[in-house]
């Protein structure tokens, strides 16, 4: 109750931006009751409703609510699909919306033949089947994972006008359940020169990176469940790795090795790719955390405001790979002046947090903005310095923040301010 309070009253301190006055109540958007409206019986009550289903799926009347494909022909198996963060609400990405990013396509894995390997630099290497992994103890922890290559249109010289999902929607949150990877490593016996594991999926491209063992001692997760249920096939099935808050590389899918070793393989992955190159041409590699990011995901480009002048909640998400997002803040005037935003509860490490403000746009020109603070004093940096840092030519870990253009129309264009 108490608390409820306290939200209720910062919301109402934060209800308004600037330039606008503050707003003491909200305003109706309802249209007023007819009395025909209620004596009328709904045809939905005229007969009784469809079938029983084993298996649900989205309402018909949310057809348009999908991920959206972006593949690479030359390369058979090779590519993204986005999710559709502008068309959804709260912060858990549902199961059949969670961006891909596949090397090599999906593979089919039946998990009564699947293992997980534990071997190199251990005392005992043991091979681990499905049905061993579901006897263990199980960890549940609600994390995002984030492509490095998340945003990296933004890198280019003009802004993009896809929607806000289909150009960021390389990130998505859920709930993963599974095995703490600290107990699997101990029962291996983990020998003192162990520094890195070499982690390697099951696809065709046997995708395989390295990873610090110290991270993985300290929350690395071998995920069997995905928001309750059992891992979707193109997020991993029947077995993952989870490496909360750092970049989507090293949550290697249909997991069939970790090997103990003391120095990085030095793999594909991790030289020719996700790594940044630096102004001075060098690349720089294993940038595993994902850095403070946020973004307005209504109303966001492409949208248009029905209203003039009207009331609207400036929604979005906010997450870093460091920990929790402690502030963030929203800009009605490219970034002059800033409001904090309501901060969704609960706020949890490594996992998106929801952000609200009310807006009253009264037909005037404006650039919404948000800009997320982590709880490590992280603040996201606007593009000019991003790239300043990083260099024209940078390609990955793309966290500057971004800015939608209102016009006196109410139309929203993707801008950089
Ligand atoms: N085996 C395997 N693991 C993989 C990949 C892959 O192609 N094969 N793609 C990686 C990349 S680049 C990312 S961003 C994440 C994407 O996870 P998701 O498809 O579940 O969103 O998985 C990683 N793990
Ligand atoms: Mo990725």
């Amino acid at each position: 109750m108490e608390k409820h309070h306290k939200s209720r009253r910062q919301f109402l301190q934060h209800s308004a931006l600037s330039g606008v006055a503050m707003m003491t109540s909200l305003p109706i958007l309802a249209s007023e009751l007819t009395k025909n409206k209620v004596s009328t019986l709904s045809s939905s009550m005229l007969k009784p409703g469809g079938e029983f289903s084993n298996y649900g799926t989205p309402s018909p009347y949310e057809k348009e609510v999908i991920r959206w494909i972006s593949a690479n022909s030359d390369v058979p198996g090779n590519g993204v699909s986005w999710t559709p963060l502008h068309e959804l609400q709260g912060t858990i990405t549902p199961n059949g919306l969670h961006y891909e990013r596949h090397h090599n396509g999906v593979p089919d894995i039946n998990p009564d033949t699947h293992n997980v390997v534990i071997d190199g630099l251990v005392d005992k290497p043991l091979n681990f089947s499905i049905h061993h992994l579901l006897r263990y103890p199980q960890h549940s922890r609600i994390c995002f994972i984030e492509c490095g290559g998340n945003s990296n249109e933004n890198y280019k010289t003009s802004p993009s006008q896809a929607s806000a999902g289909y150009a960021h929607g390389l990130v998505s949150n859920a709930e993963w359940t599974g095995v703490p990877l600290a107990l699997l490593l101990n029962e291996a016996g983990i020998q003192s020169s162990a520094k890195w594991v070499i982690a390697e999926g099951a696809d065709a491209g046997a995708l395989n990176v390295s990873i610090p063992i110290d991270k993985l001692l300290d929350d690395g997760l071998l995920a069997l469940y995905q928001n309750g249920e059992r891992l979707r096939p193109e997020n991993g099935y029947p077995v993952r790795l989870i490496v909360p808050g750092w970049e989507g590389i090293v949550n290697v899918k249909w997991l069939r090795q970790l090997k103990l070793s003391a120095s990085p393989a030095m793999t594909r992955d991790e030289t020719s790719q996700y790594t940044d190159l630096q102004p001075d041409g060098k690349a720089q590699q294993f940038s595993f955390e994902m850095q403070v990011k946020s973004l307005i995901t209504s109303p966001s480009v492409g949208m248009t405001l029905p209203d003039n002048p009207g009331t609207y909640q400036v929604t979005g998400l906010a997450w870093s790979g460091i920990g929790k997002i402690s502030r963030v803040e929203v800009s009605a005037d490219g970034g002059q002046t800033w409001q904090d935003a309501l901060l969704q509860e609960p706020i949890l490490d490594k996992a998106f947090t929801r952000f609200s403000i009310a807006w009253q746009w009264h037909g005037q020109y404006a650039i919404l903005q948000s800009r997320a603070t982590d709880e490590s004093g992280q603040i996201q940096p606007t593009r000019e310095v991003l790239i300043a840092n990083r260099g024209k030519y940078s390609y990955y870990h793309y966290n500057a923040i971004i800015s939608w253009e209102v016009d006196e129309l109410g139309d929203i264009h993707h801008v950089y301010a």
